[in-house]
């Protein structure tokens, strides 16, 4: 899967992948759940006097 990237501060997010009807394996059916993990931050700036 393809992921394009930005430098956006979001919430993590996740998103469910249903499998259904599988056939000549098993189990027949799976689900998975991906989540995106936040790689951005906040950038600290420090004002003259304040740390
Ligand atoms: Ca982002």
């Amino acid at each position: 899967m393809q992921v394009i990237g930005d430098t956006l501060i979001e919430a993590d997010e996740a998103f469910e992948v249903r499998l259904t009807a599988v056939q000549n394996a098993s189990p027949t059916a799976l689900t998975g759940i991906a989540v995106i993990l936040n790689d951005d931050n906040a950038a600290i700036i420090f004002a003259n006097g304040f740390e």
